[in-house]
């Protein structure tokens, strides 16, 4: 029996780099393997998924979705856990974690494939590790046919998918995207992590983001350094940091930071209106729907995992008590947060 848990992913993939991140911090054994086209087929079969990254586990289950991951990885190491033990907190980080996951992948893919430079760069790399390579082939490389082939399927891809997701407007995905990062490097002048005094899930969802696509492609990474520079150090922190070096533990607060509040607002500028016209939309079975990014109406896909994941956050909110849930009205409320989950 293999002893490790087995990922399979790609360095240059969100999903995969916050897998790796919170595995390693909770100090399970981690055999990380790249999924290539080679090996594809066969995990898809057993995972039941394309999407990556796949955890096979020490007994031999095929697991996937980051977020379940987290709750199931948390579950068998004995750490301190990759959420906040107080109720609010906790809310608030799935809030959070859900923003990073459901609509910063946009400007993720938007960068990765809609700018050029990034593309040739990030995007080829991501290219040579689904083909098992370590550099681009040469031109007159038996495997530069086959590396051709893939690269431009895969512009294509995500050329139809920054249609599908409503990351096409160059203006409007940079000016929100950098609002959000600015707001967190401000967050990380005086905090080490988004909420509390350890990392969370939600940490985890911002750094595979950073990692995977933010602070790797050219294009973003040029606008963090110079107008969110906080973030490369909290990227450095979060890479090494290990729950067995750690003395703190989770203290108990419902506080949240007030440097915090404006990532909410943000959160309830864009992503909050989408959640509601999305759940909108599915309710009425329409595969599509008309939203605006920020640069006018845009008919995109509809999204039912997104809307699954609300579902999940307005759940546990609803099982919080009176108490509670008081609270975490008091904070969401005023960013336009609160309604979405409360309904
Ligand atoms: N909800 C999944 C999302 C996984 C996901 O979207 N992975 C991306 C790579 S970062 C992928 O496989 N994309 C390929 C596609 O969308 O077809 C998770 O949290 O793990």
């Amino acid at each position: 029996m293999n002893k490790s848990y087995i990922v399979y992913g790609v360095d240059a993939s969100y999903f995969t780099q916050k897998v790796l991140g919170f595995m390693t911090y909770l100090g399970l054994p981690v055999d990380y393997r790249k999924k290539t086209i080679f090996v594809r087929q066969e995990i898809e079969r057993r995972a039941g998924t394309h999407l990556m990254p796949v955890v096979v586990t020490p007994g031999d289950e095929y697991l996937w979705d980051s977020t379940p991951l987290g709750v199931e990885m948390d579950r068998r190491a004995s750490g301190p856990g990759l959420w906040p033990p107080n109720p609010v907190q906790r809310l608030v980080a799935r809030v959070i974690e859900d923003f990073f996951d459901e609509w910063m992948t946009r400007p993720a893919v938007y960068f990765r494939w809609r700018c050029e430079a990034d593309a040739e760069s990030s995007g080829a790399a991501l290219v040579c590790d689904l083909l098992d390579l370590d550099v681009i082939p040469a031109p007159d490389d038996g495997q530069r046919a086959m590396f051709d082939t893939l690269f431009t399927t895969l512009k294509q891809w995500g050329a139809e998918t920054c249609h599908k997701i409503g990351a096409v407007d160059k203006r409007a995905v940079e000016n929100e995207f950098m609002r959000v990062m600015e707001i967190l490097s401000r967050h990380f002048d005086s905090r080490a992590f988004l909420l509390g005094n350890l990392p969370s899930l939600a940490d985890f969802s911002l750094y595979g983001g950073l990692q995977a696509h933010f602070l790797r492609d050219p294009s973003p990474r040029a606008l963090i350094d110079e107008q969110a520079p906080n973030l490369f150090d909290f990227r450095d922190r979060m890479k090494v940091i290990r729950a067995e070096n750690l003395t703190d533990k989770w203290q108990d607060k419902a506080e949240i930071a007030p440097s915090l509040l404006p990532l909410l607002a943000e959160i309830g500028l864009g992503f909050v209106p989408f959640l509601e016209a999305n759940r909108r939309a599915l309710g009425a079975g329409q595969r599509e729907l008309s939203f605006d990014f920020g640069a006018g109406e845009e008919r995109v896909r509809s999204r039912k995992y997104t809307e699954s994941c609300r579902a999940e956050i307005a759940h546990e909110l609803s099982s919080l008590d009176d108490r509670d849930r008081g609270l975490v009205r008091e904070i969401l409320d005023p960013a336009g947060c609160y309604q979405v989950y409360a309904g």
